[in-house]
């Protein structure tokens, strides 16, 4: 198959390391930063994941020529009754920063007494959105169940990485590898399954 270009439709650097490392054999694989096209700053005013991301791949996709893959994720907490959620960038205030938002997870699970590991049950997930000219071809989402750890462990991965323990793993996202990170995290799974959906509708 000829390789097509694919825009991913993000800021995050980490995201962009994490989905090329699995997309990078099939796509030539770009992001908005490498399209100056591409507005600045698209507002993520949407209350769940799949809206957010049809937000950003639309926006995209309308001001470049290449597919656009955009990635809204986040991390549920039930005890938090599912925060961040959606605001999971922006957890511990803006100008926002990983530190931030772990202080304030950790803050408001301390709050509430949540120190036993059956308390601390939390998920990572993850909605693509496929975009060409503005219309939304395909969507595909991924989960990772997990629990957190009172302290951060770890310096690989980014975000919420270093306090999330996948379950069936006693190391967190920010102790294994990005391989390992790869195989059982939400992007990986939401990736494998665009790839399996790419083998029925390659790109024209
Ligand atoms: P773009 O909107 O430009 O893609 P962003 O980082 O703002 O970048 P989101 O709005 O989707 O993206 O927010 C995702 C946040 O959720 C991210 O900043 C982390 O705080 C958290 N998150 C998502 N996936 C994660 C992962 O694999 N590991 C750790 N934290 C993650």
């Amino acid at each position: 198959m000829e390789r097509k270009t694919l825009c991913l439709a993000t800021r995050n650097a980490h995201k962009v390391h994490e989905i090329a490392a699995i997309l990078a054999p099939y796509w030539d694989v770009k992001c908005s930063a490498d399209f100056p096209e591409v507005v600045e700053e698209i507002e993520e005013t949407g209350d769940t994941f799949l809206a957010n991301a049809t937000l950003k791949a639309v926006a995209t996709s309308h001001a470049i020529s290449a597919y656009a893959l955009a990635d809204d994720s986040g991390l549920e907490v039930d005890a938090l009754d599912g925060a961040p959620g959606v605001f999971s960038a922006r957890y511990g205030g803006i100008p926002s920063s990983a530190e931030k938002n772990n202080a304030r997870l950790l803050e408001e699970l301390a709050r509430l007494g949540a120190l036993a590991p059956g308390q601390r049950r939390a998920r990572f997930r993850c909605v693509l959105v496929l975009a060409k000219a503005g219309e939304v071809l395909a969507t595909f989402d991924g989960a990772c169940e997990g629990t957190l750890l009172l302290a951060p462990q770890g310096a690989n991965g980014f975000g919420y990485d270093p306090l999330f323990v996948p379950a069936g793993f006693k190391k967190t996202f920010g102790q294994l590898s990005e391989k390992t990170k790869n195989t059982l995290s939400h992007r990986g799974h939401a990736l494998r399954k665009f790839l399996a959906w790419l083998k029925l509708n390659p790109p024209q």
